[in-house]
């Protein structure tokens, strides 16, 4: 089964000292890195969403979202975390760029350069089954994971590689089963191993 690393909203907005970080948020760097490396080598895709929102986005506080501004696109807090080592061809999905909507959480709204929305995107590369890390679990991680699912995908979360913000203590954990009772596998990065699987 053809597989893909699905990285989420690995932003700096999201990690300590971004406008609305997980917390220890960028732990995930390191552990996405290797991942990364895994799947470029046993030649398996990466694909990487980003939250990029314009400046006077629905999605905020000042026009009756529920957030911060954050990840406002061309800002530093958008880019990818400066020590993710996203390769040359990995697939980026951009979401939440629609400024009358407080919507784009998870990233099978979002569409690739060429204007593919992610599933086709995944489609075309023959991808069936995904791996999915990033931030925030709460958030997009769950949303994305669950639209995996939805949408066709044998689903693994990553658990080593999800962070989440936890407005209210416990949001990250209920996600996490709330993602188990959708379908979603739970695995951890170190089990994921290409060496027998094919
Ligand atoms: C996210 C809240 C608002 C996320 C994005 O990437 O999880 N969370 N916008
Ligand atoms: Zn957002």
């Amino acid at each position: 089964m053809k597989r893909a690393l699905l990285i989420i909203d690995v932003q700096h907005d999201f990690c300590p000292g971004g406008a609305l970080a997980a917390q220890d948020g960028d732990e995930v760097v390191p552990v996405l890195n290797e991942a990364i490396r895994k799947f470029k080598a046993a030649g398996y895709p990466v694909f990487a969403s980003r939250d990029w929102h314009p400046e006077n986005s629905a999605h905020f506080q000042e026009r009756g979202g529920p957030w911060p501004p954050h990840c406002i696109q061309g800002t530093e807090g958008a880019e990818f975390h400066r020590d993710l080592d996203l390769p040359d061809d990995a697939t980026i999905i951009t979401k939440g760029d629609d400024p009358e909507e407080d919507e784009g959480y998870s990233a099978f709204e979002g569409k690739s350069d060429d204007g593919s929305l992610l599933a086709d995107a995944l489609r075309k590369a023959d991808v069936e089954e995904v791996f999915v890390g990033g931030l925030a679990t709460d958030y997009c991680v769950k949303a994305s994971a669950i639209d995996a699912v939805a949408n066709g995908f044998r689903t693994h979360l990553l658990l080593d590689a999800v962070r989440g913000v936890d407005v209210n203590p416990g949001d990250s954990g209920a996600a996490i089963e709330e993602m188990k009772r959708d379908g979603v596998h739970v695995t951890n990065s170190e089990q994921v191993n290409f060496d027998r699987a094919e």
